[in-house]
């Protein structure tokens, strides 16, 4: 046993049971949205995905230790201390850890951690991906390295336009990880349900989308599985707009020299300043809806495992 890691006795109980879980990420609640709607959000994820029958997890680094499953006060310390919790990437926990000292879960760590617990799905909101111009900055998440490399399903909202969304597709092919769209074949892209690019296979059910990477856990192959699932209609923003936003946080950023682990957290702050407060209620309605479909692609999964 990980002598860093602590599991919630209530995600214990269900990993021993074969019950599903599914895991939740930390910089979300730290850096993606505002208090007090970050703490009301996290608690109401928790709760749906309760509602659809799985236990969450939400992942977090405390003190030192990593924490797969809060209890509320902790989600709440999270909310309320916002940016001044340290953004924890891979290369950053072993330090955190060795300190004592917190940090915020990307998706990256979050499936670092959600792996050494046993937890095979996380629901998010969207991944980080290829910068626009990282063929001179070379700015790539390590979510997409992560993804290649670690056995966990992320159910997202697609990748928003900050990023060279071509780009990150042809990484993630470059690197064996299936890009699976929910009810789609064409990749969504956060706010909207569009991007003209292509996902790898398009698929209809929960049960379809658990048996894929049920066969890619049997065959022993590495890496995670993307799945991307449409913001509902009734809340995607128009185009023009969130492209016009986008276009313009992504040229300030440039301008200013933001650099590093800065540039996403700028650009969504900045996309978000903006839109006004509509990318905030779409924000919170796409995570809902991906956490729906986690919780019944895990139940679905769980089924086949318990056969
Ligand atoms: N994209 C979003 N919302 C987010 C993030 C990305 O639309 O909240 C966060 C996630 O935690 C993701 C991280 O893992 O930003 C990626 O940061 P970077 O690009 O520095 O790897
Ligand atoms: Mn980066």
């Amino acid at each position: 046993m990980n002598r860093y890691l602590d599991i919630s006795p209530e995600v214990q109980e269900a990993l021993r049971n074969g019950n599903p879980v599914v895991a939740l990420e930390s910089t979300i609640i730290s850096h993606g949205m505002p208090y007090p709607r970050n703490v009301e959000t996290a608690l109401n994820v928790e709760s749906i995905i309760r509602e659809n029958g799985a236990v969450p997890a939400t992942i977090a680094i405390i003190g030192g230790r990593l924490k797969c499953g809060l209890t509320p006060d902790q989600i709440e310390y999270f909310g309320k201390k916002g940016r001044a919790i340290a953004k924890a990437s891979r290369r950053d926990i072993a330090a955190l850890c060795a300190r004592g000292e917190d940090g915020a879960t990307t998706v990256t760590t979050t499936m670092m951690i959600a792996h050494m617990a046993g937890v095979r799905f996380f629901a998010t909101g969207g991944i980080g991906g290829v910068h626009r111009g990282a063929e001179t900055t070379m700015d790539i998440s390590a979510d997409l390295e992560e993804l290649a490399n670690t056995p966990v399903t992320v159910i997202c909202a697609g990748a928003k336009a900050i990023l060279d969304l071509g780009l990150t597709l042809e990484y993630l092919e470059t690197h064996g990880v299936p890009v699976i769209g929910y009810g789609t074949s064409e990749l969504p892209a956060f706010y909207s349900r569009h991007s003209g690019l292509s996902v790898d296979y398009r698929m209809d059910t929960p049960a379809e989308i658990a048996a894929a990477f049920f066969a890619q856990r049997e065959m022993g192959l590495k890496g995670g599985m993307l799945v991307t699932n449409p913001i509902p209609e009734e809340y995607a923003m128009d185009d023009g707009v969130i492209n016009g936003a986008i276009d313009q946080a992504v040229a300030e950023s440039v301008e200013q020299g933001i650099k590093g682990k800065e540039t996403t957290p700028f650009l969504l702050a900045r996309v978000a300043e903006l839109t006004g407060g509509d990318s905030l209620d779409s924000n919170i309605q796409l995570v809902y809806n991906n956490a729906r479909l986690a919780s019944r692609i895990a139940g679905e999964y769980q089924k086949l495992e318990n056969e």
